[in-house]
């Protein structure tokens, strides 16, 4: 079997999403998301122009040789461009594998383990009443579980939080957008807003909260102690993940489940936070952690450190990656908890997908491969829009981590 040729496609349905598209000398093909929200173009340009000419002629069922030879092989290795474009190869490459033995990627990396997948929600507010109520209407949905974020008195742009209702997108078209950020107001206002959940809720629902990396580690250590009454799900992101080592002190002080990973592109991001156990869910998504070859490494290694899978799941990864996700979480022993975020109804129109939300978990059918296609013509009627993320800034302008 062979690669005869590999195609990019840009298409904007409401977002951006870069598709890689490999052909083989059988007549089968496989897709692979190649998104990286506001950096789509370098992705698609890196792979238009060094790995689909490397690509050509190599046998796709290699999928371990070809994956070493763009990680391994290359002298400029990592970075994020570098590895959405390597994940989308890989997961196009396992498709292509799954449809030539004619069984679902699940079966190929273990079968399953469980049925259906748990995902989490995300309820965004306004301010604290509005975040609780927007929970409310997540939970009526069926979900089990729900991430909630809120707006701050005082500070002008949350991130993530849109002003008006609306689907979540923390990305604006052109530049990027400047927002400033004050972390004393936020540490004041988020275990108020755990403590009303609890009290709308009670334990009936997992909750979840998203740092965005703002905290240094004892501002991190703070938040997590003070949010321990209300037994969150997990604390995410809550420094940047940089500094591994500075996750010690988090865990010194607090029994809040930790976890991170979404900006994350190997394995070598995670030793010391694995082995040390400084963490209990791995968040590096496929497309953006070099694939189904290495992200399930990654969540074997976390395995046996005890610790679980949490996969970044927000609508700027592609139906690709998600429905390539369900198929990793059935298979793994210590799969925890999907990010889910249902994607505009557009988006559904360019991807046909075979997974389906039900009662707070999904479900994927039994089509070989990942199985998810592509309608090249409708994608088409949707050209690319530049939007990028924001930069945060300090109240008195300094640059800081978002
Ligand atoms: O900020 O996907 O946990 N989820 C998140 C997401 C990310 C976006 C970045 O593109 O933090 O909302
Ligand atoms: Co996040």
């Amino acid at each position: 079997m062979k690669i005869t040729d590999a195609k990019i496609i840009i298409t904007c349905p409401g977002r951006n999403f870069v598709t890689l598209k490999i052909n083989t000398d059988q007549g089968i093909f496989g897709l692979g998301d190649a998104t990286l929200n506001g950096m789509e173009k370098p992705v698609a340009s890196f792979l238009e122009s060094y790995c689909i000419p490397v690509l050509l002629g190599k046998d796709p069922r290699n999928t371990e040789d070809i994956w070493h030879y763009f990680y391994r092989g290359v002298y400029w290795k990592r970075g994020s461009v570098a590895m959405t474009a390597l994940s989308a190869i890989d997961m196009a490459l396992w498709d292509i594998k799954g449809k030539a033995l004619n069984t679902p990627l699940y079966n190929l990396i273990g079968g399953k383990s469980r049925e259906k997948v748990m995902v989490y929600a995300h309820a965004n507010g306004r301010n604290l009443d509005d975040a609780i109520i927007q929970a409310g209407s997540e939970k009526e949905k069926g979900f089990r579980a729900i991430r909630i974020q809120s707006g701050i008195p005082g500070i002008s742009d949350a991130y993530g939080v849109p002003k008006e209702e609306g689907f979540y997108e923390p990305a604006h078209k052109g530049l990027p957008k400047e927002e400033y950020w004050n972390t004393a107001k936020y540490l004041d206002y988020i275990p108020r807003l755990f403590e009303k959940a609890r009290e709308a809720f009670g334990n009936e629902v997992h909750l979840l909260h998203d740092v965005h990396h703002r905290c240094t580690p004892i501002e991190a250590a703070r938040l997590a102690k003070e949010l321990e009454p209300f037994h969150l799900f997990w604390l995410e992101d809550p420094v940047s993940g940089e500094l591994q080592e500075g996750l010690r002190l988090i865990r010194k002080h607090s029994s809040t489940p930790l976890a991170i990973g979404e900006v994350f592109n190997s394995v070598y991001d995670y030793t010391t936070l694995i082995t040390e156990q400084l963490i209990d869910y791995v968040r590096m998504p496929l497309s953006h952690g070099g694939g189904i070859s290495h992200v399930k490494k990654v969540a074997d290694f976390a395995a046996i450190y005890h610790i679980q899978t949490g996969f970044h799941g927000a609508t700027d990864l592609s139906p690709v990656n998600l429905a390539a996700s369900i198929h990793i979480n059935l298979a793994l022993n210590n799969f925890g908890i999907q990010e889910y975020m249902p994607h505009q109804d557009i988006v559904n129109e360019v991807f046909k997908v075979n997974y389906r939300f039900e009662n707070g978990f999904l479900t994927i059918d039994d089509t070989p491969g990942i199985g998810v296609d592509i309608d090249e013509e409708k994608a088409a009627r949707y050209p690319y829009i530049m939007a990028s993320l924001p930069v945060n800034r300090k109240e008195d302008g300094t640059m800081f981590y978002w």
